[in-house]
């Protein structure tokens, strides 16, 4: 019998497994991990038979899947406190925007950044998000809006993962507002953004997926549709931002395109959700752009249940409407703003966020998953969406390895 090269045990577990109801709970519970790969799982009385070279008691504390990012804006130059102020004051978003604040503001200051200057800058907010649970995340551009800085945004990202051992997903979000050099002329942008720039992405294998802005701030259905179309050429899946602030049928936009996920959906009509459910397109939920936008419309969570669509949650980490970096907090602002069980937290930031990201062996405690693991002190699974502030992340594993919690 080969042994296992950690043991993880006196654990209570939380395996999030999609075939178990209520969070799928082991109460005393270990884990047997091999090559970065969770090898068994099970009674921990049943665990002491097979040798191993380490072995981790965790005292009786909580085990949960290493939690999952799968919408963040990580990348960019400078930020938007001043903004914020002014939308304190009664600015709205969509002003600020069509005066060129907004996303453009950040583009000026993105372009003006070296990649070793974008680089340090998303550092201390992967940390803080690393120092949340998260061993995986997504990481958009959208603040080029040109080719060679989009490009820059792709290759610092994946720089990150490399830097930091977190796996990366990367996402060209190619038609995210358009660029000054454009104004007036949003179609001019996406003819560079599908002739040059996904076609650049694609080659250089610098984006696992494409996403759009579908909004009135922004692009349009007919526009989003060629961005898809370019996207299928070149082989790269899609997401979309949909109906945030306006019903503009971006649900069904995305579900016609077979998309990973559409995010956001305040404003998705029923019929959006279950032409999404019948897609296979996940629902990613995004209550810090919520928050600090005082949104009031709130996302069709009752019609996700009933069609059911799978629910992920994520921060959404972006110095516009979401400067938010633990997926903890989000995971707290959905069951608070949403309603939203805190099992349907947990699974929304494990296998749903998983699931949007198409990474089949993360998000679950089970064998053959990758050892992906985070171990907290709390009595239980629903305290990491109960409490605010306090952080009870006491271990963290990527595939089988500890990951060092510098922003913990
Ligand atoms: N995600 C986005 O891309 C936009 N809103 C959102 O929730 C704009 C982000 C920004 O204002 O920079
Ligand atoms: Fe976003």
């Amino acid at each position: 019998m080969a042994s296992w090269d950690l043991l993880i045990t006196d654990a209570r577990i939380a395996t999030m497994r999609r075939d178990v109801a209520g969070f799928g709970i082991i109460e005393n519970g270990a884990i047997g991990i091999r090559d970065g790969v969770i090898d068994w799982v099970g009674d921990a009385t049943e665990a002491t038979q097979q040798p191993a070279r380490a072995t981790l008691s965790l005292g009786g504390q909580w085990i949960t899947p290493a939690l999952i990012d799968c919408h963040t804006h990580l990348v960019f130059g400078g930020d938007r406190a001043a903004e914020f102020e002014q939308r304190l004051a009664g600015a709205s978003y969509e002003d600020i925007a069509r005066a060129g604040g907004g996303i453009l503001s950040t583009v000026r200051a993105t372009r003006a950044a070296s990649a070793d200057e974008l680089f340090e800058a998303a550092l201390p907010r992967l940390d803080a998000l690393i120092a949340s649970g998260v061993t995986t995340i997504e990481i958009k551009s959208g603040y080029g809006l040109d080719v060679d800085t989009e490009i820059r945004m792709l290759e610092v990202a994946r720089r990150l993962g490399d830097a930091s051992g977190v796996t990366v997903v990367t996402t060209l979000l190619a038609a995210h507002a358009v660029p000054p050099e454009f104004s007036g002329n949003a179609d001019g942008w996406i003819d560079v953004a599908c002739n040059e720039l996904i076609p650049a992405a694609a080659e250089r294998g610098l984006a696992d997926a494409v996403d759009a802005y579908c909004e009135s701030i922004a692009f349009d259905r007919q526009q989003v549709a060629r961005v898809f179309d370019a996207a299928r050429e070149h082989g790269l899946p899609v997401r979309l931002h949909a109906d945030q602030l306006s019903d503009g049928d971006g649900a069904a936009l995305a579900a016609g395109y077979s998309a990973l996920s559409a995010d956001h959906l305040e404003y998705s009509s029923n019929a959006g959700i279950k032409a999404m459910a019948d897609a296979g397109t996940a629902a990613v939920l995004l209550p810090g752009a919520f928050l600090t936008l005082h949104e009031t419309q709130q996302p069709p969570v009752a019609a996700c249940r009933e069609h059911g669509v799978p629910m992920a949650i994520a921060t959404d980490c972006n110095p516009g409407t979401s400067p938010m970096t633990s997926v903890r907090e989000a995971m707290a602002l959905a069951c608070r703003l949403f309603r939203m069980t805190p099992e349907e937290c947990l699974a929304g930031t494990t296998r749903e966020a998983a699931l949007a990201l198409r990474l089949d062996d993360l998000g679950m405690i089970s064998a053959g998953m990758r050892a992906d693991i985070a171990a907290w002190d709390i009595e239980h699974p629903r305290d990491l969406s109960y409490w605010l502030g306090r952080n009870p992340l006491t271990h963290l594993f990527k595939s089988g390895r500890s990951v060092s919690l510098t922003a913990a």
